[in-house]
């Protein structure tokens, strides 16, 4: 039997996770938002694509949280997005009160599923949702740290003119202005990046990466970026419903990892079809590890604000 996918928020990012998840004939999808009229046309429209993609999926969109029952996955992108001059915490109390509703509907129709958050601010946001679902730690993952992690290797592979498939990095903590690009652990083709990029060079990406999203928003000026987090949120889903123990940065709730507990940060992290099957504690330096309680902290305060 095909798995069942439902995403949540029909916008920009929910629509084009919609998009790759059937493309990639992953899983059925159920497209579903609080505006009548959207999740049924993009649904119906992305249906109609599929013999030409030539994957079979079936797509529904959707204002009924019962056409969501026994999903084996949901993502949740509802919420606001940032406009220029808007950091992701401006977006809290709304996206608080809209992801306490959406979770709750979402556990009473598929109290088995694993949920991918991926509403703004992150870390907070998969904190409300992991104390809203109920569901162990493993089954409530944030998606963050893959798509940094995307924007820190393709500026990687822009600056060497290599392919994007010889680059591997990846960027830990907050998804906010105190990420962690991991230096250290980043290399082409196994080699790391310190002997082939310049410090002054290694230092202007490592800011690029921090600022990402902040560009993205500055040229749409009415949204933020879609296309890499729905590739995100896709490359998750694909390591989830295949059961492919791929390691990834995630956003997990830690419980003393890293020194870290009672808080989502990004974090490399084996996923599968448990969800979350191990989190990979490696080695910091001391300034690495001051830089991802930094991040933690700044979880923290948001979290205390909202009580969660
Ligand atoms: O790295 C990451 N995690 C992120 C997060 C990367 C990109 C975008 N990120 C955040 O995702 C962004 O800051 C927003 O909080 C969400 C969704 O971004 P998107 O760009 O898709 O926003 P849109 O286009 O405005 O879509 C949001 C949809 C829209 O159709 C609303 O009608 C819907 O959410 N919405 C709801 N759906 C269901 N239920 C409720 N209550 C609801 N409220 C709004």
């Amino acid at each position: 039997m095909r798995k069942k996918v439902t995403v949540v928020g029909a916008g920009n990012v929910g629509a084009t996770a919609a998009h790759w998840i059937a493309s990639k004939e992953l899983a059925d999808v159920v497209l579903i938002d609080v505006v009548e009229g959207v999740p049924q046309g993009k649904g119906l429209d992305l249906l109609e694509a599929m013999p030409i993609a030539k994957t079979d999926c079936h797509i529904i969109g959707t204002n009924d949280y019962a056409d969501t029952a026994d999903s084996d996955l949901v993502v949740i992108t509802a919420g606001l997005a940032r406009k220029p001059g808007m950091s992701r915490d401006d977006l809290l109390q709304i996206n608080f009160k809209i992801m306490s509703e959406v979770v709750e509907k979402v556990v009473a129709q598929s109290p088995e599923c694993t949920l991918i958050i991926v509403s703004n601010p992150l870390d907070a946001m998969a904190q409300t949702a992991f104390r809203k679902a109920g569901f162990n730690r493993e089954r409530v993952i944030g998606m963050a740290g893959v798509l940094d992690s995307a924007r820190f290797r393709s500026f990687i592979a822009e600056e060497l003119h290599v392919s994007v498939e010889n680059v591997t990095a990846f960027v830990m903590g907050g998804h906010g202005d105190t990420m962690v690009p991991l230096v250290r652990y980043s290399s082409v083709a196994g080699i790391p990046i310190t002997e082939l990029i310049s410090q002054e060079r290694i230092d202007a990406i490592v800011q690029r990466t921090r600022d990402g999203g902040a560009e993205i928003v500055k040229y749409l000026k009415s949204g933020s970026a879609y296309y890499a987090p729905a590739a995100a949120i896709t490359e998750m889903t694909e390591a989830i419903l295949k059961d492919k123990k791929k390691i990834l940065s995630c956003a997990a709730f830690l419980d003393g990892e890293y020194g870290i507990s009672g808080y989502y940060v990004s974090v490399p992290c084996k996923l599968g079809s448990r969800g979350i099957e191990q989190i990979m504690e490696i080695r910091l330096t001391a300034e690495e590890d001051a830089a991802l309680k930094n991040s933690a902290a700044a979880v923290k305060k948001l979290c205390s604000v909202i009580g969660m």
